[in-house]
């Protein structure tokens, strides 16, 4: 069964109670025992749309939905807790995006596998590298190559 990484960010409406919530919401997909969430980190909004810092952080868990059905349970996740997003790379109540569904790449018109820009945000490497520290991409680069001590210091652990 795949285990699979979930990067999660909000930047609106209590965005540490945004992401405890979402943890728990994707408890529910995991398979008993697998769930696991990184801490969470501060982090300087990514892009020039003038928005609060986001809280970010990075789940783990093994599961039997396949790829689109997880995404479609992220997204019903996203809506649930009130998303909405007017302009990309705005502010947002929750976002999560699927980062890596185990080994597989994927490369369809709603989902992209691993995530594209997963491999040079630090609040998406930072959280995966507490989790995984061993982890190798599916393009066969390990995670602590992309971890740089530039990029650690871009986050506030909260
Ligand atoms: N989609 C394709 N692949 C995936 C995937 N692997 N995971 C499609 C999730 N979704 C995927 O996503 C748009 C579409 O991407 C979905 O309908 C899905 O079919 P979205 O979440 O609605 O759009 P978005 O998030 O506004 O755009 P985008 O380009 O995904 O933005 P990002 O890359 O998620 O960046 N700064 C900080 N510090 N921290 C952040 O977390 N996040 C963003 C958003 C901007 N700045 C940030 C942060
Ligand atoms: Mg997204």
């Amino acid at each position: 069964m795949p285990k699979v990484f979930v990067a999660l960010g909000a930047n609106l409406t209590d965005p540490k109670a945004q992401l405890d919530s979402a943890c728990r919401a994707l408890a529910q997909l995991a398979m008993p025992g697998t769930f696991a969430c990184s801490p969470y980190y501060r982090s300087v909004p990514m892009g020039d749309v003038p928005q609060p810092d986001y809280i970010n952080g990075v789940a783990s868990f093994s599961t039997q939905l396949a790829p689109i059905a997880l995404l479609d349970a992220l997204q019903h996740i996203e809506q649930e807790q009130g998303r909405q997003r007017l302009v990309r790379w705005g502010p947002r109540t929750l976002d999560l995006d699927l980062l890596l569904y185990g080994n597989e790449q994927i490369n369809t018109p709603r989902l992209t596998v691993p995530h594209y820009g997963m491999k040079t945000r630090s609040f998406v490497l930072v959280p995966l590298s507490d989790l995984a520290p061993q982890l190798i991409l599916p393009c066969g680069t390990p995670l602590a190559a992309l971890l740089t001590p530039a990029l650690r210091a871009e986050l506030t652990p909260l």
